[in-house]
């Protein structure tokens, strides 16, 4: 059962789509206090309560120990010391005393004080007295989360391609390194269905234009590229890039629809295009015209997009910079300056990006009325995203185009996936994208995976060949990778075969993948799920977080350390142990408990239910080759 409870006027963040009656916030059933700006929620925890939930954020399934904040932040670096990440997720799951579900539909920040401060407390707060809150008990945690999908509306639901096989790389620049990344997978026997077209693609890095220099006929190459069958997914950034002459900016500009200053003149910032605007998406009408932007592109033959950039992330303000260079003249370059001195000149800058302080200062036109970016910050990208949204499904109808979005709220996923920004080359990586999984479903993405093989740094070939064993189950399956770190193609690496061999394992696997992922989305379905889910009163299945339940049929033990052959696995009931390499398949039938089970650096595990089957289809270099109608079954 749900109840929603309203605190003070809301903004309407339009993440629930079922009406509920308003019950008053008097008869909220956890402890809480209202200040004049502050609204605190409190409860007790014992030694052994569980909290899932809060989407995407760094450490555990368990989130108990930690301080999140919800804050849609451009956070380079995904370790555990971190509070926030890109997307703001205010869905918890708490198994206690009681067994209750909680969103907190707050736009603003929310700080999730889960047992950090104090073991036995969870303490939720942030600065506002509008909120509404929902309150949802039910048989077990499984029927809480689909009791609150189905209140915030279906999850989205891409064209079938998407569930290919996918390359990025933040450099590839003109039409020969496309086709490269085309011809090498083919040549190798690799299959791909995408590759992204990262900043690079644009002119001067504006939003909705082409390099006309690398691609004299942009239109052309797309349908060239459609003809092998591959799909070409430009980025689309936040920002629009300040320039005389170029349409975009200009039309925006003198209908207002940029972000304002208090003083009602535009908030001007620095991204990757240098000075921009940032395009009110709160704002109906300039939410509806930058959707249409998009038609720039589908027009030639374009049908996805990732949208980045749209946290907002801000390098800077260009009020903030002047105040930073103007801060410069009291130093004189000819005096030594202290230590201390020397340290506060250098946060000057380090301050600069993605300051409280800017999104202080910029305002929204909703409606005639002007609201502070501070306080519905966590709606930027959402509506960014769901601009573009609505306009694909306007023009062209549902699961036509495939889109996913950097930062989120929920909500955006009835109109767009989610990937999981700039993670590392690094091991336990691996782990953060497993655990990101099942959290990131109970608030409805479904479309969602991390870049496999890791964003930053330089990426090994055990590292790749382990991460893709874990992405051949992710629906969003893409290797991508930064500017100026080591290739990591699967063609970049010696013996391609064992690439091909886990390659050709997901597009076997896409018939049960995808109608996992349809059911899942028609049923307000987790597509993955925590082991403590299904397996409540199993003390080991709940303290594994290292493993996932798969649909109804399967569990996924992916290795995630280096120079192993084979990792310790703990099956909460029997179970067939499946190795899929290549047009492989070996099975053997494990009883319930902890095995040591080998897996070869060509092979993906994967383990049955007793009772169970899931299908598998003949293998294709892309998911319009593949014959999905004769499938083979291998069964539990
Ligand atoms: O400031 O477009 O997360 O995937 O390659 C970095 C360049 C901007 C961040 C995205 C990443 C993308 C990169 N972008």
């Amino acid at each position: 059962m749900i109840t929603k409870y309203r605190l003070g006027q809301p903004f309407n963040t339009e993440a629930v789509v079922e009406e509920l009656e308003n019950h008053p916030f008097s008869d909220f059933p956890l402890e809480n206090t209202t200040a004049e700006n502050k609204t605190t929620v409190k409860f007790h925890l014992d030694n052994d309560d569980i909290i899932f939930g809060l989407g995407e954020t760094v450490r555990g399934i368990n989130k108990r120990g930690w301080i999140y904040e919800s804050w849609c932040s451009d956070e380079t670096t995904h370790t555990e010391d971190k509070r926030s990440l890109y997307g703001a997720h205010n869905f918890i799951v708490v198994r206690g005393a009681k067994l209750f579900g909680l969103f907190v539909d707050y736009p603003g920040k929310v700080v999730w004080d889960l047992g950090y401060t104090a073991t036995d407390e969870a303490v939720i707060s942030f600065d506002d007295v509008n909120a509404d809150f929902y309150y949802i008990t039910g048989e077990n945690e499984r029927d809480i989360v689909k009791q609150f999908r189905k209140i915030i509306g279906k999850s989205y639901i891409p064209p079938f391609w998407a569930f290919g096989y996918q390359q990025s790389c933040w450099g590839y620049t003109t039409e020969q390194d496309f086709i490269n990344v085309r011809d090498n997978h083919r040549k190798n026997n690799l299959p791909l269905d995408c590759i992204y077209m990262d900043i690079d693609y644009l002119d001067h890095f504006k939003d909705f234009t082409v390099n006309t220099d690398n691609f004299p006929d942009f239109k052309g190459f797309v349908d060239d590229m459609k003809s092998h069958n591959i799909h070409l997914i430009p980025i689309i950034d936040a920002g629009v890039k300040k320039e005389e002459g170029y349409s975009v900016y200009e039309e925006g500009h003198k209908k207002g629809y940029f972000c304002k200053n208090a003083d009602g003149t535009d908030f001007d910032c620095g991204v990757w295009p240098g000075v921009v605007g940032m395009p009110d998406f709160l704002n109906k009408e300039a939410k509806e015209w930058f959707g249409r932007q998009y038609k720039f592109l589908t027009d030639m033959g374009i049908d996805g997009f990732w949208n980045d950039m749209n946290e907002p992330a801000l390098f800077y303000s260009v009020k903030g910079l002047k105040k930073a260079l103007n801060s410069l003249k009291e130093y004189d370059a000819d005096k030594e300056i202290g230590i201390w001195e020397y340290f506060r000149l250098k946060d000057i800058f380090n301050g600069l990006p993605n300051s409280i302080e800017d999104y202080s200062s910029f305002y929204h036109n909703v409606d005639g009325k002007m609201v502070c970016h501070k306080d519905v910050h966590n709606l930027y990208g959402t509506f960014m995203t769901n601009s573009a949204g609505e306009y694909f499904e306007k023009e062209f109808g549902k699961e036509k185009i495939l889109m996913f979005s950097r930062a989120s709220y929920i909500g955006m996923h009835r109109k767009s996936g989610i990937w999981f920004g700039d993670n590392f080359s690094w091991w336990s990586h691996i782990l953060l994208n497993l655990k990101m999984l099942p959290s990131v479903n109970m608030c409805g993405f479904l479309y969602c995976g991390a870049d496999l093989g890791g964003f930053n740094n330089h990426c090994t070939r055990d590292l790749l060949l382990r991460w893709l064993q874990l992405g051949v189950f992710t629906p969003l399956m893409r290797n991508h990778r930064a500017l100026g770190t080591k290739a990591q193609e699967a063609y970049s690496f010696e013996n391609t075969e064992d690439f091909a061999d886990v390659l050709s394992v997901r597009y076997r696997l896409i018939p049960y993948i995808y109608s996992t992922f349809r059911r899942c989305s028609q049923e307000d379905d987790m597509m993955f799920r925590p082991l403590a889910f299904d397996y409540p009163e199993d003390k080991l299945a709940i303290e594994t977080e290292d493993q996932l339940m798969l649909g109804e049929e399967c569990m996924i033990a992916p290795i995630y350390e280096q120079n192993k052959n084979g990792r310790y696995v703990y099956l909460p009931e029997d179970m067939t142990f499946v190795k899929l390499s290549g047009e492989k398949v070996t099975t053997e039938k494990l009883s319930k408990g902890i095995h040591y089970v080998q897996v070869a650096l060509n092979e993906v595990p994967l383990f049955i239910k007793k009772g169970k089957q899931i299908p598998l289809c003949k293998p294709a270099l892309s998911t319009a080759e593949l014959d999905t109608e004769n499938l083979e079954y291998i069964k539990g």
